[in-house]
């Protein structure tokens, strides 16, 4: 009887995973939301006010005054003091301390006073 003895090589089969090839699947979800229009943002929409109040300040050569206004109904506005810009040529002729009677257009971020008399 003949022994053979048997080695068994065993194959190592080093497979060689460099060169990670993940397969770039990832979900690109679909953002409808981006592609609506924002109701209302589009474009700065002017609304127009008319109030009465009191002149705290006014600087007629920079076209500025300075009103502590009663409720504006048109804008939903309490009652406050604020200023607004308006047209030197507006303001000719008032001054600190006077009652004035008012209109005013509001872009969302400033008023410009489009009407302004004294009132007794
Ligand atoms: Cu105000």
């Amino acid at each position: 009887m003949r022994k053979t003895p048997y080695i068994a090589a065993s194959l190592a089969l080093a497979a060689s995973v460099a060169g990670c090839g993940k397969a770039e699947d990832k979900a690109i979800p679909a953002n409808k939301a981006e592609a609506a229009p924002i109701a209302g943002m589009a474009a700065a929409e002017v609304k127009h006010g008319k109030g009465t109040g009191t002149v705290t300040a006014i600087d007629v050569s920079k076209g500025e005054v300075t009103l502590d206004h009663g409720k504006i109904a048109e804008l939903q506005w309490p009652p406050m003091e604020m200023g607004f810009a308006a047209d030197p040529a507006l303001l000719a002729g008032i001054k600190a301390g006077d009652r004035v009677a008012f209109e005013i257009d509001w872009n969302g971020r400033t008023g410009t006073i489009t009407k302004i008399a004294r009132t007794p």
